[in-house]
């Protein structure tokens, strides 16, 4: 397939400011592990890094409000995330992390090359500053009225009521989150990457150079580069970083962004700290191949500015491919992590114990790779119940079932050499179409494949019935047998780069040794070679377990609905006389229509005690007629008279208005007389 011989693969470095969920999974760990697990078995030298980004101002905007260190929490979620990959079966060869002293070494002596050879460009600029915390502000570290929407609580990057993004400087009426003061404006001088100069390099790079990649990545990076490159800052006046390596600068750090990619490096550098080996020919020899797995939106980072980093450093590589996913929604929704919309994997764990490949095997056949994608927990139950119990699982234990019961647990004698060639033909194509769909980054269609390879066995099982053979042809069912536990022991070799505990649950019950991948198109069990007993592998998830999981998202929406709620101000004062002039009645609603060509007004006749008279509401978005007659109702009897598409109303009914703009009613008790004051 490839001369290449050594791979480095990366995976985006999460911040370690949050547990990780279905959605990092599904995006980016768990097509990387597959990719991986599959060079490594087809015998590629691989080094496999993750770590976790521990810079950024949203890890210290996080220890602000808990009163801690930015250590502090780092050190809390690094671990967490870094167990939740491991439970699932993330091989890295290392999990490292950007606080660790020798990032900081690394990331500041690139800084420093580039610096030293005149490859950053120093800038003055103005931004605001906090005299009372005497800091430079972040762009979150500042609030203010959004310009566009009005939106009172608009960050400096921007408005989360309107979305739109901002710079600080827009914001009317900024405040600083520090101290609540106004910031003032400060000139500060910063180092650029001018990444205009490398436009016509990447221009050609990608554009020309890697026309294989992705469409969604190809796309925006056409679209980046054909809008034009401009200068972007690579340090900030934050006390939360790697420290800029100059003099003068001790209120300065690296940019995030620009530190994080280097932690790859600095990762490679702690791996080979810790084994002993030379990291160097992974970053550096030209016949190492460099691939990162990110999210969507990390992609401008990984194939515009990295690359122009890598570049202007000189002695590193450049990424061959990008293979980054498009995003994982979760019933319906974006998932979220401030709204508490998402499965977080170590409370998956916790609820399907030793399921990890369930999980696995959900988010890669319905993973994001072409377009944003929805996880429900009713489909992942189907797949587990419809395909991994019904197709690999029952396959799997009828083999070994029927082994134990007719041949003690011993491999029978090959006695269906002809059907068998048929079989292993059929399963080397569908290999051979596997390896193809794995090598371009396909995996939803490689585990497709995988699984028509069980779907051979089970049908090969169900079409020969050996349980009705036995009686009268032991010799035919020894034959089927063999042929099918040589499937089932394919299976575990295969099998093992998407769903790698049950391949060594069922490697242990076949009783194998570890075999090569193409070694796997020949025979692998040998007549006589004992099996252990059958254990079930997948089970069944009941309905009771999904409804668990629905109810828990149901929670969290109302939640987010009773945290999202705002409330209108109080209006200004008035006097008592103010309030007496209104004459508040109560009524009863009579008849309700809807008036023809509205949508919103309905006509009513409320019956006053002392007349009838004729209302116009605009509640017909709310109410049905039937909802509202026999209502007794609060009426602003004395309000004048108005014209509502040509009917007279006489008065206004009180309605209760919800915070999110819907109206109920406000009903009096049946006891109020209609006529009577409301006081
Ligand atoms: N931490 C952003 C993210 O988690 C960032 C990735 C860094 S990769 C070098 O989406
Ligand atoms: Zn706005």
């Amino acid at each position: 397939m490839s001369d290449f011989k050594r791979y480095t693969v990366t995976t985006a470095l999460p911040y370690a400011n949050g547990p990780v969920h279905i959605g990092h999974l599904a995006g980016v760990y768990v097509p990387a592990d597959i990719y991986v697990r599959f060079l490594r078995k087809t015998g590629y030298d691989v080094l496999f890094i993750g770590g976790s980004d521990e810079h950024g101002v949203p890890i210290t905007l996080k220890a602000r409000q808990r009163g801690v260190s930015p250590q502090d929490v780092v050190d809390e979620y690094h671990g967490i995330i870094r167990d939740s990959f491991i439970d699932f079966g993330i091989s890295f060869d290392i999990y490292s992390r950007t606080s660790l002293p020798l990032h900081h070494e690394t990331a500041a002596a690139f800084f420093k090359k580039l610096h030293a050879s005149g490859k950053l460009v120093e800038k003055e600029t103005e931004q605001y500053y906090d005299e009372e915390a005497k800091q430079y502000l972040a762009d979150r570290y500042i609030t203010g009225t959004c310009p566009h929407c009005g939106y009172e609580k608009a960050y400096g990057d921007q408005c989360e009521k309107c979305g739109t993004s901002l710079s600080p400087m827009e914001l009317i009426d900024p405040k600083s989150t520090l101290s609540g003061a106004a910031p003032i404006k400060k000139k500060t001088s910063h180092w650029y990457l001018p990444l205009d100069e490398y436009e016509p390099w990447l221009r050609q790079w990608i554009l020309e150079g890697h026309k294989e990649w992705k469409s969604n990545v190809y796309g925006q990076c056409k679209s980046w580069i054909d809008q034009g490159l401009h200068p972007r800052a690579v340090t900030r006046d934050l006390n939360w970083g790697v420290k800029v390596p100059l003099p003068d600068s001790e209120d300065k750090v690296l940019y995030v962004w620009f530190d994080a990619p280097i932690g790859y490096i600095s990762a490679a550098r702690d791996w080979a700290q810790q084994t002993g080996k030379d990291w160097e020919p992974y970053w550096k020899d030209k016949e190492s191949r460099l691939i990162h797995f990110i999210g969507k939106d990390n992609i401008v980072f990984h194939c515009i500015i990295f690359p122009a980093m890598l570049k202007a450093e000189g002695d590193y590589i450049l990424p061959d491919n990008v293979p980054a996913n498009e995003f994982l929604n979760l019933e319906g929704d974006k998932i979220s992590t401030s709204r508490n919309w998402a499965v977080w994997l170590h409370e998956y764990l916790q609820e399907f114990p030793d399921q990890q490949d369930v999980l696995r095997y959900v988010l890669t056949a319905n993973a994001p790779e072409t377009k944003d994608n929805d996880f429900t927990w009713k489909d992942f139950q189907a797949r587990n119940n419809n395909e991994l119990v019904a197709i690999l699982g029952n396959f799997i234990h009828r083999t070994l079932v029927l082994t134990h019961k007719y041949f003690e647990g011993v491999v029978p004698e090959s006695t269906a050499a002809d059907e068998k060639d048929e079989i292993y033909k059929s399963l080397a194509e569908l290999k051979e179409k596997m390896e193809y769909s794995l090598h371009h980054f396909r995996f939803r269609e490689a585990l497709a494949t995988y699984m028509d390879m069980a779907r051979v066995g089970n049908k090969y099982l169900t079409d020969k019935e050996p349980w009705k053979l036995f009686k009268d042809n032991p010799e035919a069912v020894q034959g089927i047998l063999h042929n099918a536990l040589q499937i089932a022991a394919k299976l575990a070799v295969w099998g093992e780069v998407f769903l790698p505990f049950f391949s060594e649950k069922l490697s242990k019950m076949l009783n194998m040794e570890p075999v090569e991948w193409n070694a796997a198109l020949n025979d692998i069990l040998q007549p006589g070679h004992k099996i252990e007993p059958a254990e079930i592998i997948f089970n069944k998830i009941e309905d009771s377990a999904i409804e668990v999981q629905l109810a828990k998202l149901e929670k969290s929406k109302e939640e987010n609905a009773a945290a999202e709620q705002t409330f209108e101000p109080i209006k200004d004062e008035i006097t008592f006389d103010q309030f007496s002039a209104l004459d508040l009645r109560v009524g009863q609603i009579l008849e309700a229509e809807k008036v023809a060509k509205t949508k919103k007004l309905m006509k009513l006749l409320v019956d006053m005690g002392f007349e009838k008279r004729t209302i116009v509401s605009g509640v017909a978005e709310f109410f049905t007629p039937e909802d509202l007659i026999g209502k007794k109702v609060t009426v602003v009897a004395n309000l004048g008279k108005r014209m509502l598409k040509g009917i007279e109303s006489n008065g206004m009914i009180l309605f209760a208005e919800n915070p999110d703009g819907t109206l109920k009613l406000l009903a009096a008790a049946d006891e109020a007389v209609n006529g009577g004051k409301v006081c």
